[in-house]
């Protein structure tokens, strides 16, 4: 047909000439020689998991030819490169996103099904890498693979945490953790490098000596040595040869370090040693914009930093190119300040390990540095306490003093007698106990700051990053976050592509701009009517899932409204929660009265230590436990949580949503990356006027976006006023029914402790502004429902949701940053024969 023509077409642009290891008998093949070889099974005794891990090295084994041909290329014209320094990453499952990518998802399906499995089903058998959070850790994968899509040389380096994000169930309705053991079957898409572990140092004290050249200089004397291991995940371009590199590190004892020396023949001790060592990288932190102030925390950060910066000088080394040039082989940038260390790590290794002088290693340091924020929530502004600093790094904070004097010398001449402003531009704070401010650190080392949205990068210049705006405007620029649509639309979503792929072609695949084309359709009855259908199917499917998992039914023509996201105040889930409860009363109040059908769907984590976003949590569960069995409802409105929000359960439910919740309070989303994700779906967005719900709507236009709520500077306003949320609720008979309500325990089997803080909290102070905004989605949610009844003009607004999606790609996020930021280009990979490479 003419799809897979298409495709071959473009194989052949390619020139990909592997036309045996896409054949589908070369795939049968090699398939089961996986099973019997890597696994040892036969048909009749291979688990799922076996078939799996068998699927999984069959498309390993295809992607090493692309892995070993782009290093090669890499070597050999020792080219730009971009390393993205990141805390987390948060990939979600590999063998799907491989299987587009290589353009052998369809022959893999028809290979498995002829042995009488089903691909999906052997997909769902992995374990997702939870290395992340949310929002920051999800946008870092996008990144990389943006970045292999458009074939510029890059590296992702970050921890390969033996725990991930935890696991969420619940009991009672209530938030319950468990562990991740995500490795506890192995990992086959990773590969150990131990041949470039490096030795990372902790604590200890620094030491003055002159070199030979009678030079004062300063050693680090460490109280303690781990070695960091690299693991490699190779990460696949969509049909390009390009096959980046995902650099994780693992955390070990050095074989090395003479336990004996300092424990004495102390055995039990030394072993103990190796234990403390490998805590490093055992465990995500599972704080979302939460600073934690721990001290391994800060040791992770440290030890990712360190490895990846002494990587990257083995890599100049190899490509023997001189140090000095640091700053034009790599562009480094710093997925927020979680890295930021990395400023005065680099700085140590090129003055005390190189021995460059200070001026020299400073401008190839501030070259090399760009900074990326993703907050204004100043609770996220990572500080570290000075005795706690210098206990683990002390060498750094005599190189961090060092810059802040240099730094704060050049202000005073700026700013002359302005001492207010050098406090607030220091990197020291030092009203109260003294911390390491490290946006600041962040912001003086590089040469590039950004924020990841229109609003956010407005906000940082005129509130949070104010003072350094002002001392330095050039700076700054802003870079929209985008989403990537091979996973968020062609593996998520495979219903939607075929249409669009037999109404477009398949360019907009790597080129989202294409989608304008359906604005062509929306007329063509045809067009809308399969449009729909494929909403419904995705609808059904997640229906079905649901009444398997919480065991209550839904029904696919209701109107599917979705929040996932983490759980958080500012983002405002328990206003979705007064809404749901207002709806429920105007039921009780008159049973028969006409309403839209609704299932509101929420899924996102908690926290473990944030008790607030727990009981947020229990409230959803519980109005659901009430509203979803009481008779008067009659079906008309359904609550489920959805345990475990996941990179895996997100690429089932944004295809299946009709409505998008992006409901922050105005100013406190930095971008938002999930709105993106239901657009791209063909969901419409009820939203506020924050972060990229603005570019959202300004693209798809007003009358395709139900906005509502205070504006920033509004919300600015009410706060500088005295806000009194009292008031709102004195005014809003609404309001107060639903508040009262909850208040009394009703949905507590009368208990009226268990929400008590919750709901004093808003009657109190509610800091994000829910009274103020109540009425307001109320009204816009009326509007929502009157739309929805008319099916067609629903489904017209949500193919033009889609069409003008494009701009939310993160190729073009990532072009911004090659072009505006990285200064790198594109190095397209020849693919070497099997004799190339074993010349
Ligand atoms: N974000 Cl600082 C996180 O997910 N975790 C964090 O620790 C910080 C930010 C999010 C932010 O809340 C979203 O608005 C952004 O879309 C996302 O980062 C990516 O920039």
């Amino acid at each position: 047909d003419s799809s897979s023509a298409g495709q071959e077409d473009d194989r052949e642009r390619r020139g990909i000439s592997e036309r045996a290891s896409l054949d589908k008998r070369a795939l049968r093949r090699s398939f089961l020689d996986n099973l019997l070889y890597v696994q040892g099974k036969f048909p009749r005794l291979a688990t799922k998991n076996d078939y799996y891990l068998a699927l999984a090295h069959t498309v390993r084994d295809r992607l090493m030819q692309r892995w070993i041909s782009t290093a090669a290329a890499y070597t050999t014209q020792c080219s730009r490169t971009v390393c993205y320094l990141s805390a987390e990453f948060l990939m979600g499952p590999h063998l799907g996103n491989n299987l587009i990518n290589l353009g052998i998802y369809d022959v893999a399906a028809e290979v498995v099904g002829e042995l009488g499995l089903d691909l999906e089903d052997l997909l769902y058998q992995e374990e997702e890498p939870g290395l992340g959070n949310g929002g920051l850790g999800r946008l870092a994968a996008c990144f990389i693979d943006s970045l292999a899509t458009l074939e510029v040389p890059a590296l992702g380096y970050g921890i390969r945490y033996e725990y991930g994000i935890f696991h969420q169930t619940l009991s009672d309705g209530w938030q319950v953790e468990k562990t991740d053991k995500w490795l506890r079957f192995g990992n086959p898409w990773e590969l150990a490098r131990p041949e470039w572990a490096v030795e990372i140092k902790f604590g200890g004290h620094t030491e003055q000596y002159t070199d030979e050249h009678q030079r004062l200089r300063v050693r680090w004397v460490a109280a303690r040595i781990v070695n960091g291991v690299p693991y490699d995940t190779p990460i696949l371009g969509y049909h390009v040869n390009t096959a980046n590199t995902l650099r994780l590190w693992k955390a070990e004892a050095p074989e090395s370090f003479d336990f004996g020396q300092f424990n004495r023949g102390d055995y039990a001790g030394a072993v103990t040693q190796k234990i403390v060592s490998e805590n490093l990288s055992k465990v995500l932190y599972p704080n979302d914009e939460q600073e934690a102030g721990k001290e391994l925390r800060l040791q992770q950060q440290f030890f990712f930093v360190s490895c990846s910066l002494q990587d990257m000088l083995r890599i100049l080394q190899i490509q023997r190119i001189p140090v000095e040039k640091f700053h034009e082989k790599f562009a480094v940038q710093l997925n927020d300040t979680h890295p930021s260390i990395g400023v005065a790590e680099l700085m140590r290794l090129l003055v005390d390990e190189q021995l460059l002088a200070w001026d020299t290693a400073w401008d190839i340091t501030c070259k090399s540095f760009g900074y990326t924020n993703h907050t204004l929530m100043p609770e996220a502004l990572e500080r570290w306490s000075l005795p706690l600093f210098q206990r683990v790094l002390p060498r750094h904070l005599e190189i961090i003093y060092e810059i802040n004097a240099r730094f704060l010398d050049q202000v005073r001449i700026r700013f002359f007698g302005d001492e207010a402003r050098i406090a607030r531009l220091s990197l020291i704070e030092e009203q109260g106990p003294r911390y390491v401010r490290m946006a600041n650190l962040a912001c003086v080392g590089s040469h590039a700051i950004n924020g990841v949205a229109d609003l956010h990068t407005e906000l940082l210049k005129q509130d949070v990053l104010k003072d350094f705006y002002e001392l330095c405007p050039e700076k700054f620029s802003n870079k929209t976050n985008g989403v990537t649509p091979r996973r968020w639309i062609v593996l998520a979503n495979p219903r939607l592509t075929s249409l669009i792929t037999e109404t477009l072609g398949d360019g907009w695949i790597r080129d989202l701009d294409l989608l304008r084309g359906l604005e062509s359709h929306i007329d063509d009855a045809a067009f809308v009517q399969r449009w729909q259908a494929v909403k419904r199917a995705n609808k059904a499917d997640l229906a079905t899932h649901i009444e398997r998992r919480l065991q209550i039914s839904i029904d696919p023509d209701s109107l599917f409204d979705v929040q996932v996201k983490r759980i958080h105040e500012y983002k405002r889930q328990h206003l979705a929660a007064l809404h749901i409860v207002a709806l429920y009363c105007r039921i009780k109040a008159n049973p028969n009265i006409e309403m839209v059908p609704r299932t509101f769907i929420f899924g996102g984590k908690a926290a473990p230590g944030y008790h607030m976003a727990k009981l947020m949590i229990k409230l959803i569960t519980a109005i659901g436990d009430v509203v979803n069995f009481d008779p008067d409802v009659r079906g008309r409105l359904k609550v489920a949580f959805l345990p475990n929000f996941s990179v895996t359960n997100g690429q089932r439910i944004y295809p299946a949503a009709d409505l998008s919740e992006q409901i922050s309070t105005a100013g406190k989303e930095a971008s938002g990356t999930g709105n993106m994700k239901f657009q791209m779906n063909g969901a419409l967005t009820i939203g506020t006027m924050d972060g990229a719900n603005i570019e959202i709507m300004e693209e798809v236009g007003k009358e395709n976006f139900f906005q509502f709520g205070l504006l920033t500077p509004e919300v600015y306003a009410w706060q500088a006023r005295g806000y009194r949320p009292q008031e709102c609720y004195e005014r809003s008979p609404a309001l107060r029914e639903v508040i009262d309500l909850i208040g009394s325990g009703y949905f507590a089997r009368g208990d009226s402790s268990v929400f008590k803080p919750l709901i004093d909290v808003l009657l109190r102070y509610d800091p994000y502004f829910l009274l103020a905004d109540f009425d307001s989605y109320v009204a816009c949610q009326d509007e929502v429902s009157a739309v929805y009844k008319d099916k067609h003009r629903w489904a017209r607004m949500a193919i033009l949701n889609s069409a003008r999606s494009g701009k939310f790609s993160s190729d073009r996020t990532i072009r911004q940053y090659c072009s505006e930021i990285w200064n790198v280009d594109k190095v397209p990979v020849r693919l070497l024969s099997q004799e190339d490479v074993e010349a």
